[in-house]
């Protein structure tokens, strides 16, 4: 007899189905932007060849939404990486994001881009260990700067990350 503990962790592409799980992992991340359920939705039904969701015992505890680029194919732009509170510090999000490289619609990608604020330190380091350990180079551009966001917001800068290029034969 097999006895499902629960604890392996599947990853998988989103459905629209998804989205109120996701807005709930989003907003339960306290350090990233809360989009609106409709949102995800829309991310799980046109872009889930290149988002991706990592799932424990039915539960979702990790996400990647990222789109290419329309003009610049060759880029995959990561918008959001999110680690449920309790499953961080294992890996996941650097797990999802070899696999979210593997899938066919990233095939040809040489350059992921993201927009990461100072206080993110869990995305800082998963990019920059991610360039680090594969020899890849990474610059910092200006990005967002807090002074494009509502006044009422106190958002922080959006520093621009651009790893690459790189051959991805992931
Ligand atoms: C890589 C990542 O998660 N960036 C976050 C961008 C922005 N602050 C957002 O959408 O939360």
């Amino acid at each position: 007899m097999t006895v499902n503990t629960g604890t392996e962790i599947n990853y998988r592409k989103p459905e629209a189905k998804d989205g109120s799980r996701v807005w709930e992992l989003i907003r339960d991340t306290g350090t990233l932007d809360l989009n609106s359920p409709y949102c995800y939705m829309l991310l799980g039904d046109y872009f889930c060849d290149t988002c991706i969701i990592a799932e424990q015992g039915g539960e979702i505890i990790g996400y990647i939404s990222a789109f290419r680029s329309p003009r610049n194919p060759d880029t995959l732009f990561v918008w959001q990486v999110a680690v449920a509170g309790t499953h961080r510090r294992k890996g996941i999000a650097s797990t999802m994001l070899t696999c979210l490289l593997k899938q066919k619609a990233c095939h040809g990608v040489r350059f992921i881009e993201a927009t990461i604020s100072p206080s993110n330190m869990a995305s800082r380091r998963l990019f920059l260990s991610f360039a680090e350990d594969k020899s890849i180079p990474s610059t910092v551009t200006v990005g967002y700067g807090a002074e494009l966001f509502p006044g009422d917001t106190s958002h922080e800068d959006e520093p621009r990350f651009v790893i690459g290029p790189f051959f991805n034969q992931m």
